[in-house]
């Protein structure tokens, strides 16, 4: 670094990992497996940020939009029916994976299904030592509903830190948003395990997407 090019020593370890998260993200990032139960699960010898949300808030496009990739996470065919859990492997070499959670909250769902996802989700949650961070995303027109209190309480439950990320930002007025945004934050602050800061995003628009880079780089790195 030459004289004249030093950079404020406060600002350097945000703006190091904005940076490297974005150069990460725009790196290698492929689609590792799906797994349709535990048994098929990868070896936990990468640390781990799961994606969670009602099925159509967007959890897809999330990923997407994270990863700067037009497709890697397909929309489901029929929402509330992929009981999977997808894996994918951001960094060459590999320095950690995203994972895309089951959908949940789809209102026709025989009580059967909805068993066998509690199972599989809260068994996933309490025994995933790499699992660094949850992101429970909740769609900005609807806030949280009953299903993503569920959520919320079984991270409580599995000591699981997780994050708040409010989708489809540019589908609301910002007034409305900013009442969902304060309603969530409120109710967060109730939650053991959810972390203070809430993020407000849009796949569409790119809104909040950089911020979220970086925080997934900070909660593997954590
Ligand atoms: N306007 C808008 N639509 C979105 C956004 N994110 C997702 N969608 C739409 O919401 C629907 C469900 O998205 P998807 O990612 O498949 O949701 P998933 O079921 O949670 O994976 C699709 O029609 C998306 O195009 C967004 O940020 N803005
Ligand atoms: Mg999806």
């Amino acid at each position: 670094m030459s004289e004249g090019e030093i950079p404020q020593a406060e600002d350097l370890p945000q703006e190091d990992l904005t940076e490297e998260a974005r150069r990460l993200f725009a790196g290698r990032v492929e689609f590792l497996l799906s797994a349709p139960s535990l048994q098929y699960l990868p070896d936990a010898d990468f640390p781990e940020v799961a994606f969670a949300g009602r099925s159509n808030v967007g959890k897809s496009s999330l990923i997407n939009a994270v990863t700067g990739r037009k497709a890697i996470a397909r929309a489901s065919v029929t929402p509330g029916r992929t009981q999977e859990l997808n894996f994918f492997e951001v960094g060459d070499p590999t320095q950690f994976r995203l994972v895309d959670m089951p959908g949940y909250g789809f209102a026709k769902a025989p009580v059967k299904v909805v068993e066998r996802w509690r199972s599989l989700v809260r068994t996933f949650l309490r025994g995933r030592v790499v699992l660094k961070r949850a992101l429970v995303l909740v769609d900005s027109r609807h806030g949280l509903k009953d299903s993503d209190r569920d959520m919320m309480k079984m991270l409580d439950e599995a000591a699981v830190g997780y994050r708040l990320v409010l989708t489809k930002a540019d589908k609301v007025k910002a007034s409305e948003l900013a009442a969902v945004a304060q309603k969530v934050a409120e109710e967060a602050r109730k939650h053991s395990a959810a972390h203070p800061h809430l993020h407000i995003t849009s796949a569409e628009k790119g809104m909040g997407i950089a911020e979220l880079r970086t925080a997934i780089l900070a909660d593997v790195r954590s």
